[in-house]
């Protein structure tokens, strides 16, 4: 019986809920297809900071890299915690280190869920630039406090690293509807989206079976709201994925259903699966918090892991139970209730 290592950090806020719920259903699904999870709770988040002040140990990469993949929940509370911390000193090191270069969020309806834009048929997968681009923490800060106060943020695309995700694009798209959009801002930003354009082109030629099409990310971010139907694969630099995500999020209903994984596809180091909501303080410890984009997650991770049959059945519950109304409206199902919902279709 195959047994998988997972590491679990479940974070900030509705962070540990979801978590756990997720927990509960993948342990079980996997079960039931003859393969086994073992899994480690790490608790690296921003109260281990303010504690610590550091959301993981030193050796946190190090610990990580022993395990066959990491299911993490969301970072990003307290409010004292400045925001950049979470994201800096947890999330963005995991990406890198691991080479989890590219970021795949799926956005499609679920039974009986209806986006607040009502828009309807569509299967997008957009894929993010992971590990560089706007989120490379390459910059500074002079003169703080002064009227002469500068801040530079640099962007850092790397010919490898373009290459590479759109490649990444491309070969899904393969395997999809043959449709590729690559998005940037090119029209304003004169270099490194120029150079990502022409990279789109260059490597078009590589696939002549994929339709490509070339958009700036105003002009997509309407298109996915006007007709999310004509996209198929999206794929868009670091700052401008994580931006159209959250809308492939809102089209699907709400960031409780949106799922994402952090994929590393040379399989060299672990892969990393979170939801693409954040802690949502709001909520947290309300028990109201939907686990099913943290699930979703975990079925992308049992497939990463070979266990097709367990993904697909952990698929098939969730949308059994949206099919039958739960969880289809936020905040009217309890977590638990949702993930018990879940577990009970599992077959
Ligand atoms: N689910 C992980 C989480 O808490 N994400 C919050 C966030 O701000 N993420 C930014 C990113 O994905 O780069």
């Amino acid at each position: 019986m195959p047994a998988h290592r997972i590491a679990l950090i479940p974070g900030d806020g509705i962070g540990p809920d979801v978590t756990r719920a997720a927990w509960e259903v993948l342990t079980r699904a996997t079960a039931l297809d003859g393969a086994t999870l073992e899994g480690e709770w790490f608790d690296w988040s921003c109260e281990t900071w303010v504690k610590t002040g550091r959301m993981m140990p030193e050796d946190g990469i190090e610990i990580l890299r022993g395990y066959d993949a990491i299911l993490l929940g969301a970072v990003g509370w307290p409010a004292t915690v400045p925001d950049a911390v979470s994201l800096h000193g947890l999330l963005l090191p995991i990406r890198k280190a691991f080479v989890q270069y590219a970021n795949i969020r799926p956005h499609r309806l679920l039974p009986c869920v209806t986006g607040p834009l009502r828009a309807e048929g569509f299967d997008i997968l957009c894929i993010r630039e992971n590990t560089e681009g706007e989120y490379s923490g390459a910059g500074g800060r002079v003169h703080q406090g002064t009227a002469d106060e500068v801040a530079v943020e640099t962007s850092i695309f790397t010919r490898a690293g373009v290459e590479r995700i759109l490649r990444f694009g491309f070969e899904q798209a393969r395997k999809r509807r043959g449709k590729l959009a690559s998005v940037t801002k090119s029209n304003a930003q004169k270099y490194s989206m120029v150079f990502w354009d022409e990279m789109t082109d260059r490597l078009a030629t590589d696939y002549p079976d994929v339709e490509v099409s070339r958009y700036h990310i105003d002009a997509m971010a309407a298109r996915m709201v006007m007709a999310p139907e004509s996209l198929d694969v999206v794929v868009a630099s670091n700052l401008f994925g994580d931006i159209l995500t959250d809308l492939g999020a809102a089209i699907q209903g709400g960031l409780g259903y949106a799922a994402s994984a952090n994929i590393n596809p040379d399989r060299s180091a672990p892969s990393m699966f979170e939801p693409v909501h954040g802690s949502a303080p709001d909520i947290a410890h309300l028990g109201i918090a939907n686990p099913i984009a943290t699930i979703w997650s975990g079925a992308m991770m049992l497939e990463h892991l070979g266990e097709g049959a367990a993904a697909a059945r952990v698929m098939a519950a969730i949308e059994g139970a949206t099919a039958a109304g739960i969880g289809t409206v936020p905040g009217k199902d309890k977590t638990d209730a949702i993930a018990a919902a879940v577990l009970a279709r599992l077959g």
